[in-house]
């Protein structure tokens, strides 16, 4: 772990199985989610509104999903109420895989009640009896913790029969635990995992919220998302709009790590610039920031002026540091290997593919690379994209297609000067 010097929100660290092994490093809280606001609010005036009021509000408020992808939540919400089911399901995805991501765990220990309250207005708006917390594998030393919070919750009636007195609403949260499994943060993998089959991904359509869990309309959405929704029920969708950008309302969770002085969390609104982010993270040697994790992007300073939200740069919430120190193509190579690792192994472009990426990027590291091999990673790499079966596969080239974006003179010295390998020392500050 990094040194820990940053502020420590009292909420999760004052229970001792927490304590004993998470310290929270908030650096920057926000009005959001890292706020001292009673969640539980949120869900009175949730349930002051009908249902279809409900998911009105959030679709006002155009929240997007945090998970990576940011599809717009009220349309989720709406499709699933839409499709016609007995039973409808609502799921948390706190499978949190991503390196370089540690915000929803920290929102798991320092704010439960916030995402608790989440999961049942969205079950209160889109008409679900069931929730299911899936917790990433790693995190299970939280679980006695999140039970116990889920139980103080049934005790205050804000779970279980009739919550806050609506004799027409129950609802109530089982915790299902992951097993480790990066590709069980992908949605219909992690639908498979918690009905207890292999977790590997689906085709879709049809999307969850059509046929999900058990085969009923089911609504996935992020720790973070479903984290929102409490204050914009409190506060109101317009106040929610007027934070971040057009196209990004509200704020955002960065989990910020690396070579830097300040690594913790930091909740900014859309728009900041990567620029900002690493004055504040005390980054300024950055030479090479990883924005969204391993299945995002590796940008070098010609991009830092680039604003993290949706329309420019979106991320998951990871913002990882290299100073220029560091070998680019060491992290693209460390990446590989983590895809190489998680992949389900369903589809051979994914499960292959990644294998002849990585050997073909080593070869260049090794200095035996040939100006063709760089022609043949690309093509390589478009065929991953195109045909694999889910995000994985989709993403999985983006750290060697991203550092030829950014640092072709890494590559191109490489090739050309064949240097002897990186033992030569072939740093980003060279290039
Ligand atoms: C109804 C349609 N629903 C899309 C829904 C869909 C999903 C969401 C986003 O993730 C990134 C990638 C991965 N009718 C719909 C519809 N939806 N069209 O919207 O869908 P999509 O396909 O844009 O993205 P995706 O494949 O779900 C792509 C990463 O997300 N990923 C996510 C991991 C998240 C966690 C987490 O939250 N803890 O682990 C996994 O693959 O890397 O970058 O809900 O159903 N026409
Ligand atoms: Fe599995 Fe990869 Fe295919 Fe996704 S793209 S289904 S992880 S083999």
């Amino acid at each position: 772990p990094q040194t820990l010097i940053g502020k420590t929100g009292d909420g999760a660290n004052s229970h001792p199985l927490v304590q004993a092994m998470v310290r929270n490093n908030i650096r920057q809280p926000g009005p959001v989610l890292l706020t001292d606001a009673n969640p539980d609010q949120g869900l009175q005036a949730a349930l002051q509104l009908s249902p279809l009021e409900v998911i009105a509000q959030v679709e006002e408020s155009l929240l997007r999903g945090r998970g990576g992808a940011g599809f717009p939540t009220g349309r989720k919400w709406r499709l699933a109420a839409n499709t016609p089911a007995e039973e409808r399901y609502v799921i948390c995805n706190a499978d949190e895989g991503e390196p370089g991501t540690f915000k929803d765990r920290v929102l798991l220990t320092e704010k439960p009640d916030l995402l608790f309250a989440g999961m049942t207005i969205a079950a209160y708006a889109v008409g679900a009896r069931h929730g299911i917390l899936y917790l990433r594998g790693e995190y299970r030393y939280l679980r006695a913790y999140l039970e116990a919070t889920l139980q103080r919750r049934r005790e205050q009636n804000l779970l279980g029969a009739g919550i806050l007195g609506r004799d027409d609403f129950s609802f109530d949260i089982r915790i299902q635990m992951g097993a480790g499994a990066y590709i069980c943060g992908e949605e219909s993998s992690l639908i498979s995992s918690c009905e207890g089959k292999r977790g590997e991904p689906k085709n879709r359509p049809p999307f969850p919220v059509q046929s999900g869990y058990l085969g009923h309309p089911t609504v996935v959405n992020n720790v973070e998302t479903l984290s929102c929704v409490p204050r914009i029920m409190e506060q109101g969708a317009p106040w929610f709009r007027g934070m971040g950008t057009t196209g990004s309302s509200g704020t955002k969770l960065l989990s910020v790590s690396g070579d830097c002085v300040r690594p913790g969390i930091y909740e900014i609104a859309f728009g900041v610039t990567l620029a900002e982010i690493l004055t504040q993270a005390g980054a300024q040697d950055a030479a090479a920031i990883v924005v969204g994790g391993a299945s995002g992007q590796i940008v070098g300073r010609t991009e830092f002026h680039r604003r993290l939200c949706f329309e420019d740069l979106a991320s998951a919430g990871a913002i990882v540091c290299f100073n220029s120190s560091r070998n680019i193509l060491e992290a693209a190579a460390y990446y590989m290997d983590f895809f190489i690792e998680e992949s389900c192994g369903y589809c051979t472009p994914c499960r292959v593919g990644n294998v002849f990426l990585k050997k073909g990027l080593e070869k260049i590291m090794h200095g035996e690379g040939e100006p063709e091999d760089l022609d043949y990673l690309r093509s390589l790499s478009d065929t991953i994209i195109a045909t694999s079966r889910c995000g994985l596969g989709h993403t999985s080239p983006n750290p060697i297609l991203s550092t030829m974006e950014y640092f072709p003179l890494v590559y191109s010295a490489m090739v050309k000067e064949r240097p002897g390998g990186m033992q030569a020392g072939f740093n980003i500050q060279k290039a």
